[in-house]
């Protein structure tokens, strides 16, 4: 496998970063998850803002433009041979002494790793999942904003964690007010009498690709939707709910708590979106 590093494509087994980088000694860096389908990027213009913003946000520059950083995502991708994959593209704040200080990092370092992607299990479209509220919450806005994607997942990592305890592939996040964040790598959405519901980046949403890809679905598919706070009781009561994010696609949600939502299948609305996300994937992309 050839993994893009500043600059050059460089076997895997090569493709190595310093101890004193700080993306690792800090979580201080930046990153993307991307989905290439069948020789397309997936809003591949989207992510790169995204990042340009989340690179903003941590005052970190780019080393590249957006036309480099387009370049070089495809052509790892086409060094692979891939035309289906995942496609991580991470920036750090590179090299630096001890010590928190972004200024005395000189210079970032920025790498693309294109591979395979485990997604949910199969039945888990067709059936649904049951996932699980967990105690820990998702961090305070004004404390890390949700929008920038950092490298520091720590605290959808212990969700992530305290999913798996309770049996539970995925799990909902609340925020510090008790309302529904986002799950630990997916946003939510309820249907609830024919209409769409997420929350919103304020109340502590990744403003993701998909989700924001569901939005333009739906508008097109004449379904109303709408940001909006939303409570656990809401999940509970919601006729459909269904998760969204670059590695999971859209999967419908069947089970929260151990109770089921709606009547414990994937709903029409959601399966409607399911085949139409299905369908753009493959149209949407930038060609590799
Ligand atoms: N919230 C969080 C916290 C995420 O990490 C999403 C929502 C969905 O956003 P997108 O833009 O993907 O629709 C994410 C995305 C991985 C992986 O390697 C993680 C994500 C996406 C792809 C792969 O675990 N997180």
């Amino acid at each position: 496998m050839k993994v893009y590093l500043d600059g050059k494509f460089v076997d895997s087994e090569q493709a190595t970063i310093s101890v004193f980088d700080h993306g690792l000694l800090y979580g201080d860096g930046i990153f993307e998850g991307i989905r290439l389908y069948g020789g397309n990027v997936f809003r591949l213009e989207e992510h790169l803002e995204r990042l340009e913003y989340s690179a903003k946000a941590i005052m970190l520059e780019l080393p590249l433009s957006r036309q480099e950083l387009s370049w070089a995502t495809c052509e790892t991708c086409r060094q692979n041979g891939l035309t289906d994959a995942y496609i991580r593209l991470v920036v750090t704040r590179g090299v630096g002494d001890l010590g928190l200080a972004p200024w005395l990092c000189p210079k970032p370092s920025l790498f693309i790793i294109a591979s395979k992607i485990a997604l949910y299990p199969k039945e888990h479209y067709e059936n649904g999942l049951a996932i699980v509220t967990v105690p820990t919450r998702r961090i305070n806005p004004a404390a890390l904003p949700p929008t920038i994607k950092s490298l520091n997942y720590l605290n959808n990592i212990l969700g992530k964690i305290e999913a798996r305890q309770f049996g539970a592939l995925e799990a909902i996040m609340l925020n510090d007010q008790g309302y529904v964040a986002e799950c630990t790598a997916d946003n939510v959405f309820i249907v609830q009498k024919g209409e769409m519901f997420t929350p919103p980046s304020s109340q502590g949403a990744l403003r993701g690709i998909t989700r924001s890809t569901i939005f333009d679905l739906a508008r097109e598919l004449g379904i109303t939707i709408r940001e909006g706070n939303l409570t656990r009781h809401d999940l509970w009561c919601a006729d459909e709910c269904f998760l969204t994010g670059s590695g999971a696609e859209v999967i419908p949600t069947v089970k929260l708590d151990g109770r089921q939502i709606g009547n414990g299948k994937p709903g029409p609305i959601t399966r409607k979106i399911l085949e139409a996300f299905r369908e753009r994937v493959l149209v949407d992309g930038t060609r590799i």
